[in-house]
Formats: C-alpha cells, sequence, structure tokens
C-alpha cells in the first residue's frame, strides 16, 4: 500500500510510534510517506521504501499565528495526489486530523481515507480543553478509521467524547531484536536508575529526584535522566536541595535509546497519566524492571509484581521501596526481569502488532472502495 504518515517529529511517544510503524511498514514493502514540518526523530529518510515531505510554514505580517494546519493539508493534499496514496494515518488528532480532513476534501480524483490514532494527551489534556473540545470530537467522528493505545483510552475517549464510531485498539509495540537485555553492560559500574520522558508537568519528574534521594539511602545508586523539557530546571534545583546533585546524571534528548536503556538496572516511571507507557514497554524489552504508577493504561503493560510495579501516583515512599528492592535484591531483579522482556516478547513484539495495522488499513480501505489490490506492493 502506498501510505501517508503525519505525526509530531520532535521528541515524544506518539512521534516515535508513528515512526517505527513508518519504518517496520516499508521493510514490509509498503511505499511510506510522512509528511511533516520536520524529519521526525529515529527516521532515516535513505531507508528504502520511506519518503518525506516537509510541510513549509510561510509567514506574513498578518499572520500572528502561522496556519501551520492549513500548511499541513495542502501538503497531504499534494503528496497524496501526487503518490497516488491509498490513506493518511495521522498520529495525535489536533491538529493532524483536521488538516488530513481537508486534505480529503481536496482530493478531488477519488476518496482519500484517513485513520486517526489517538496516544493520550491530544485526549486527556489538549482534548479536554475548552478551546478543543468541539474540534476533537468532531475529528474523531469524520475519521474513516480511529485506533488507539490502550483499553483505558478507548474507554476514556468514548465516556469523555461520547463519539459513537468504533475505535480499534492497537497497543504500542516495541522491536525486540533492537531491544534487548544486555547482561554484561549491566555487570558493571554501580546501580542505575533511568527515568526517560519530554520532562512535562504530567511526567512528574520531580518525583524520580525526592525517590531517588531515598533510595541512595539504602543503595549507592546514580540516576539517569534522559529527555528534555520544561521540569528539567526544577530536576536539577532539587537534585542540588537533596544533596544528590553529583550522582544524578541529565543527559538530555537522546537518540539510540536501544543503547542507553539495556545498561539500566529499573525505570521510574512516576507519571500523573499514561496513556500506555511506551518507556516502560522500552525497558521491559531491556530486561529492565519499570516501577510506574497505577494510572490510565499502564495496566494494560504491566502486571504488577511479575514483570514490574504500579504504584499509586505520587507515594514517592513506595516507589522507592520499590527501586531499592530492585537494585538490593539480585535474584529478585532477575526474576522481574526475565519476566519483564518475556511480556514485551509475547504480547508487544513488531512482529504481532504491525500485522494488527496492516489489516486496519485493508478494512478501512475496503470499507472505502478505494483499496485496489494493485496497489499493494508486496
Ligand atoms: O507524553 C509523552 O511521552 C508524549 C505523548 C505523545 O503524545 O507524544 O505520549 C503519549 O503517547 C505514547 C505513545 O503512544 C504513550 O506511550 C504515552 O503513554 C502517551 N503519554 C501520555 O499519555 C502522557
Amino acid at each position: 500500500m502506498r501510505i501517508g504518515i503525519t505525526c509530531y517529529p520532535t521528541y515524544g511517544g506518539s512521534g516515535i510510534v508513528a515512526t517505527e510503524l513508518g519504518l517496520e511498514l516499508a521493510l514490509r514493502g509498503h511505499q511510506v510517506h510522512f509528511i511533516s514540518y520536520a524529519n521526525p526523530i529515529r527516521l532515516d529518510p535513505e531507508t528504502p521504501g520511506i519518503f518525506y515531505h516537509e510541510v513549509e510554514v510561510s509567514t506574513y505580517p498578518l499572520f500572528q499565528y502561522p496556519p501551520y494546519s492549513l500548511a499541513l493539508a495542502s501538503r497531504m493534499a499534494e503528496v497524496a495526489e501526487r503518490h497516488s496514496l491509498d490513506l493518511l494515518h495521522v498520529h495525535y488528532a489536533i491538529p493532524h486530523s483536521i488538516s488530513a480532513l481537508l486534505a480529503q476534501q481536496m482530493t478531488t480524483s477519488r476518496r482519500l481515507p484517513f485513520i486517526t490514532t489517538l496516544h493520550g494527551t491530544d485526549i486527556t489534556l489538549v482534548g479536554a480543553d475548552r478551546s478543543y473540545f468541539p474540534i476533537t470530537k468532531f475529528s474523531i467522528e469524520r475519521s474513516d478509521g480511529v485506533t488507539t493505545i490502550s483499553e483505558y483510552m478507548r474507554r476514556r475517549t468514548v465516556d469523555f467524547f461520547g463519539v459513537e464510531n468504533p475505535i480499534e485498539v492497537i497497543p504500542n509495540f516495541v522491536n525486540c531484536s533492537l531491544y534487548r537485555p544486555d547482561p554484561e553492560a549491566q555487570s558493571k559500574g554501580p546501580k542505575r536508575i533511568l527515568h526517560i520522558s519530554n520532562f512535562r508537568p504530567v511526567k512528574r519528574v520531580l518525583d524520580c529526584i525526592h525517590a531517588f534521594a531515598k533510595v541512595r539511602r539504602h543503595v549507592d545508586a546514580e540516576l539517569i535522566m534522559a529527555g528534555d523539557g520544561p521540569d528539567r530546571g526544577p530536576a536539577e534545583g532539587l537534585a542540588h536541595q537533596l544533596g544528590v546533585a553529583s550522582h544524578v546524571r541529565f543527559l538530555g534528548k537522546q537518540d539510540h535509546m536501544e543503547r542507553l536503556i539495556p545498561r539500566m538496572h529499573a525505570l521510574h516511571l512516576p507519571s500523573e497519566m499514561e496513556a500506555f507507557g511506551l518507556a516502560a514497554l522500552e525497558a521491559m524489552a531491556c530486561g529492565v524492571p519499570p516501577v510506574a504508577t497505577l494510572t490510565g493504561g499502564v495496566p494494560d503493560l504491566i502486571t504488577h509484581e511479575k514483570d514490574g510495579f504500579m504504584e499509586p501516583v505520587a507515594d514517592i515512599d513506595a516507589q522507592a521501596a520499590r527501586l531499592t528492592s530492585l537494585l538490593t535484591d539480585p535474584a529478585f531483579h532477575a526474576s522481574i526481569s526475565a519476566a519483564a522482556r518475556k511480556t514485551a516478547e509475547t504480547r508487544f513484539c513488531t512482529d504481532l502488532i504491525i500485522p494488527r495495522y496492516e489489516a486496519y488499513y485493508q478494512q478501512v480501505c475496503g470499507a472505502e472502495g478505494t483499496f485496489s489490490r494493485s496497489a499493494v506492493s508486496i
């Protein structure tokens, strides 16, 4: 098939999922066209089957806010016509879904179906905002297909927006060959706790520092903070205030998480809300047990006390206790680590999940009557 994918190209779970999906689809013989304002991180545009089309947003003195959504719609329609796309698949509802709807209307040669994948904050924060609620609801209702990444997200979308169109749950996935344990790297140096996020308030990064200060009372550990965002400064300040700054490393944005994660001994994900928790899945695939919060779609991924832990949001003591036991009891660590890897392999590997997207594309295109067998390149 010929698929147009649009996502936020910078750091963030939805862009990562969209990029990995595109790469996997290309490997399976599909033609994938990324349409965005920047080349998505993790995307090598030289990959066979992958094409990248930049959206240029011209400014004009009248435009206090340059209309990216309109420039995106124009580019989507142009790419769809020029490359005979079978469908558009947009990640994160606002504004991508509305741009896709416009592109569909601008495509006159045939009907161009579009699928929207809801990732989390597009529903729980942006979509819940008064100014975006109506357009988010409209974008879901007008999509030819809607997927989301956890059963929690499906329920929440239906309950909150009252939409009646079916929403397909296709969970996040991980490449289990790329993300894999590295016991030798783990055996070197001190015990290491990892946090990965975009350091937004919803991630509660300060809880990582508070919990780490408690862990250090029992074990000579390091905290590795990967990513960047508004709460990085406050987290650095808190590390100094609590006297642990020399044991905390802020790495900033990282491109190769598959190289970093296997060296760690635990992942701390204390988020207020997680629609799924892709970082936890990537850690589990590397045999790194996650200590997360009992929130949103996390229970779709983690089985508490078997392949990871879920403690209440803001319960620093409980989270620190779990991290401490993982770092101080090697046998316990080994059993959770093995179970975490097994969960990733048996439930969330690319080989299991990508065919579900392919089947859904066929279903949506079939329903539209636009999808022709001759367009299939596999
Ligand atoms: O919060 C992030 O990490 C970014 C955000 C996004 O929309 O880019 O991530 C959401 O999508 C990820 C991929 O599907 C999910 O794994 C995250 O749980 C979800 N984040 C939240 O719900 C806060």
